[in-house]
């Protein structure tokens, strides 16, 4: 499939800064953008199952492009509406989504033996056709507005989630394998990576143009365990990636984003991993992250989701801060929290930063 029968870009700010070029303001765009605080969201949604709905092409484009309407103009990029657990159901698990609750898996991975359930020969091409789908069909209706990014979760952050069977405090279950079975942890790791690669690269085909990594619970792992447990998974991904792209006829350069949350200490590793941007958690100062990359990298981020919860004012100043420490903005930086919106969010305060950004990023 080439990328030659989508309509033509009329905004490719993010790519440009991905890139690393100069650009006349920061693109901006925030992790989970679609979803629960826009009112048009629930409307569409109609109470559907969250995965029924991640699986339909009309609504999955319909909800990935909803921020891009709501915020017109302000946003630079539509990220696709889809959830990083479903790399775990394309290899056989059993994941539910439970309303005001999160994921569940009907039968996590305990102990080393259940390995054997995994669907280690997964079909991406197949069991994934709906992701795919939804992609292609999402960059038409995108019409060239903004640029269509894919991700998927990091092989440790899946490996959490298929072990403790859901969200967790204390990642029991998952801490367990990699100090008891660290070689089955590794097993399982490299299976997740190795479907990562191939699904990152039929997102590409299918239309994605830049993609994000998700190490959502990098912060659970010390420096030493991240070094071997997280870091060299992220580097095949980056490593394996132009590779599949290229036996698949795509020749393109895709940015490619990491988001390691509380992984501070991996900055520098992170900026000679093959990632073109690095997405910060607001626990960076970003003057500090600046200071490490030393232009290796685009940064992203990074401001504290709960800022939303402030005065107008308040969140003026904090623009303000982070775009002065990331250097004004006009070179290596996208806008963007530090993690997740949430479901109590005012589109208004969201749309206020948005603005803000615009204003102190052209400036
Ligand atoms: O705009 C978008 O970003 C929408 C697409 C998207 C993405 C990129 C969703 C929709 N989920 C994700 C990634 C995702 N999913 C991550 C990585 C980003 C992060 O750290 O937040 C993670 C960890 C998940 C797992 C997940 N899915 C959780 C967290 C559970 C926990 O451990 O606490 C939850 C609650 C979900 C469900 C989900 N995914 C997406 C939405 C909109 C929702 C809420 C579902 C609903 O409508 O009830």
């Amino acid at each position: 499939m080439s990328t030659t029968k989508f309509p033509p870009m009329k905004n490719d700010l993010i790519l440009r800064a991905a890139r690393g070029e100069k650009v006349e303001r920061p693109p901006c765009w925030i992790m989970r953008q679609a979803g629960r605080y826009l009112p048009e969201y629930h409307e569409v949604k109609a109470g559907r199952d969250f995965f029924e709905t991640c699986r339909d092409a009309e609504i999955a484009s319909e909800i990935t492009i909803q921020p891009v309407v709501h915020f017109e103009g302000l946003i630079d990029a539509a990220i696709i509406f889809s959830d990083i657990l479903v790399i775990p159901q394309a290899m056989g698990m059993d994941v539910q989504m439970i309303d005001k609750v999160g994921p569940r898996f009907t039968d996590p991975l305990r102990v080393p033996e259940d390995l054997k359930r995994l669907n280690v020969k997964t079909d991406v091409s197949k069991e994934l056709a709906w992701a795919f789908k939804a992609i292609t069909l999402t960059r038409k209706k995108l019409d060239g507005r903004v640029p269509l990014l894919g991700f998927c979760g990091a092989p440790w952050t899946l490996m959490c989630y298929m072990i403790e069977g859901g969200g967790s405090k204390i990642y029991r279950f998952v801490k367990e394998w990699l100090y008891k079975y660290p070689k089955e942890s590794h097993i399982l790791l490299q299976q997740i990576t190795d479907v990562a690669v191939e699904f990152l690269a039929l997102q590409v085909q299918a239309g994605a143009q830049m993609l994000q990594v998700f190490e959502s619970w990098g912060g659970e792992l010390g420096p030493n365990e991240f070094n071997e447990f997280s870091l060299p998974y992220l580097r095949q991904i980056s490593s394996k990636l132009p590779l599949r792209l290229k036996e698949l006829g795509i020749a393109e350069k895709i940015p490619l984003s990491i988001f390691a949350k509380g992984s501070w200490y991996a900055l520098d590793d992170l900026c000679e991993s093959g990632y073109d941007v690095v997405s910060l958690d607001w626990l960076y100062l970003p003057e500090n992250a600046v200071k490490v990359s030393k232009g290796r990298v685009t940064l992203q981020g990074n401001i504290d989701p709960c800022t939303m919860y402030g005065s107008d004012e308040i969140i003026t100043q904090k623009v303000e801060q982070m775009i002065k420490g990331f250097g004004g903005g006009k070179q290596h930086y996208i806008v963007n929290f530090g993690h997740g919106t949430h479901p109590f969010m005012n589109p208004e305060k969201i749309r206020h930063f948005l603005k803000e950004c615009h204003r102190v990023g052209s400036a």
